[in-house]
């Protein structure tokens, strides 16, 4: 069978349409292999105005559903996700190159948002304030925000839309997706496992769940619409730059997951052995194409020569192949302009003085497709394309002796995603942990940099962008605050003592 006869049967599992993926003159492509798997439409300008009216009228409708009940549609929306888990899984391999148990992983990341979001319908809290009035009270109250576009990446191609998403709609929020260009298909199927949860919902108005595919100009419809409260945008620095100040000028909110350059500190009491196993994942994992890939290690020069020779031995064993045949830990890049990247840094990291260990083409399959054995690079420095993120398996590797001066070097990037401290050392520990530690949005201790779980917000700052999705209190990004104060008097006391008899 070909990849393409698969995915044609995937879809049709999953409830895709034949017209939706076919005969619409976007070629779309499995990295597994680099042939064309589908063609779907992309949205015109037009088509992108009218959904974006559809979802305005449906907020009217939504946001005065109770909340609980909106969690009734996301419980359902889990329950899809559970019946459909291993198609969309397959899919997701098959068209952003995942092995099979990250694919399946990045759907079940799905349930667990889910889930997450079910309960909050019944949390979305507001505070209630002392007030320095008698007969007063004094409370907030969180309202639902308006449309929210989502922009997503090829990495995540499911899982950050369903972030996204399950916390707008408990919020009130209608959503509109606009998907990557590399990975339209996966985004079909899970508006169609989404529409089925709408079905049997019965009663969400038409346009609270929407997906427009298609290139840049659909998403600057989103990014320049007044009409859409929030742009969820998950991607490049680059691309953050352009997005950022177009929604602040009208005044917008805007969650930005831009870039990582996340970085590993190995200290001389590290559990070696743990640390190199973690350092594996987060660096090889995924081919390194995950925003909280580490990219950077600095290892103390006592365990240097213990460390490193052992990971470069990883590192020339670790599989690459084609997931779905074997049992590869390295699957394919996304494509050439990726491979291409990736052989510039380490070119980049060779005229810095860097000695490369990998990084070489591996012949997998048609010429179409770039497979490439994830690259250790010892740099005597942080320099050169150290400093930027390469969306490819690269690890940068650096040797230091204190840890304040590597704490530095650690936040001398541009990005602040991630980071991960190996220690057993309590006081490297906290230090690492404290104000004048890691100053990224997640920083972690013994595990690596990427792999979190839903139940953390999820973001970082700097080049980042700042924003937060996912758990903890990262709903309130999606909905507007309204301090109320409530006299129950029958005076009227005026705040700061003032007064204005009549
Ligand atoms: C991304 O790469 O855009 O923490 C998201 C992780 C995943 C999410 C990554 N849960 O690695």
């Amino acid at each position: 069978m070909t990849l393409k006869t698969e995915t044609d049967a995937l879809l049709a599992q999953l409830g895709v349409a034949r017209g939706a993926f076919t005969g619409g003159g976007m070629a779309s492509f499995s990295p597994i292999t680099g042939e064309a798997i589908a063609d779907p439409a992309p949205a015109t300008a037009d088509e992108a105005a009218a959904a974006i009216a559809r979802a305005k009228a449906a907020f009217r409708v939504w946001r005065m559903v109770p909340a609980p009940r909106r969690g009734e549609l996301i419980r359902l929306f889990g329950e899809e996700l559970r019946a459909a888990k291993a198609e969309l899984g397959r899919l997701v391999s098959i068209e952003a190159g995942k092995s099979p148990s990250e694919g399946a992983g990045e759907v079940q990341e799905m349930i667990d948002i889910c889930d997450f979001a079910v309960g909050l319908s019944r949390q979305l809290y507001g505070l209630t304030i002392a007030t320095e009035r008698p007969g007063h009270r004094m409370m907030e109250t969180w309202h639902p925000l308006g449309v929210v576009g989502v922009i997503s990446a090829f990495n995540f191609p499911v899982a950050v839309w369903s972030w996204n998403t399950a916390l707008a709609l408990v919020c009130g929020d209608p959503v509109i997706w606009k998907p990557s260009e590399k990975t339209p298909l996966t985004a079909l199927a899970s508006m169609a496992i989404l529409d089925r949860a709408l079905a049997r919902f019965g009663e969400a108005p038409e346009g609270l769940a929407q997906v427009l595919i298609g290139g840049a100009e659909v998403g600057a419809a989103l990014v320049d619409s007044p009409d859409v409260a929030l742009v969820s945008a998950t991607g490049s620095t680059r691309m953050g730059r352009i997005v950022g100040p177009k929604v602040a000028a009208r005044f917008g909110r805007a969650i930005l997951e831009l870039g990582g350059n996340n970085a590993g500190i190995v200290c001389p009491s590290a559990d070696l052995d743990m640390a190199l196993r973690a350092v594996a994942f987060g660096a090889m994992g995924t081919a390194g194409q995950r925003c909280t890939t580490m990219r950077r290690l600095f290892v103390h020069e006592d365990v240097y020569d213990t460390l490193v020779p052992g990971l470069i031995r990883a590192y020339g064993s670790v599989t690459v192949g084609n997931p779905l045949e074997t049992a590869a830990l390295v699957g394919p890049l996304i494509d050439g302009a990726a491979y291409r990247a990736m052989q510039s840094a380490l070119e980049a990291a060779r005229a810095a003085g860097g000695t490369v260990h990998g990084g070489e083409r591996v012949a997998i399959g048609p010429d179409t497709a770039f497979y490439a054995r994830p690259a250790l690079v010892e740099m005597p420095d942080q320099t050169g394309p150290v400093l930027e993120e390469t969306f490819a398996p690269i690890l940068y590797v650096m040797k230091y002796s204190d840890l304040d001066a590597a704490i530095e070097a650690h936040n001398a990037v541009g990005a602040g995603l991630s980071s991960s401290i190996f220690t057993t050392d309590l006081r490297e520990m906290e230090l690492f942990l404290s104000a004048r530690g890691s100053d990224c949005g997640i920083a972690n201790v013994n595990i690596g940099t990427s792999g979190a779980e839903i139940g953390g917000a999820f973001g970082g700052e700097k080049e980042t962008g700042g924003g937060r999705e996912s758990g903890s209190d990262a709903w309130k990004g999606y909905m507007r605050r309204a301090t109320n104060t409530i006299n129950y008097s029958r005076e009227l006391p005026l705040a700061q003592g003032v007064v204005f008899d009549i």
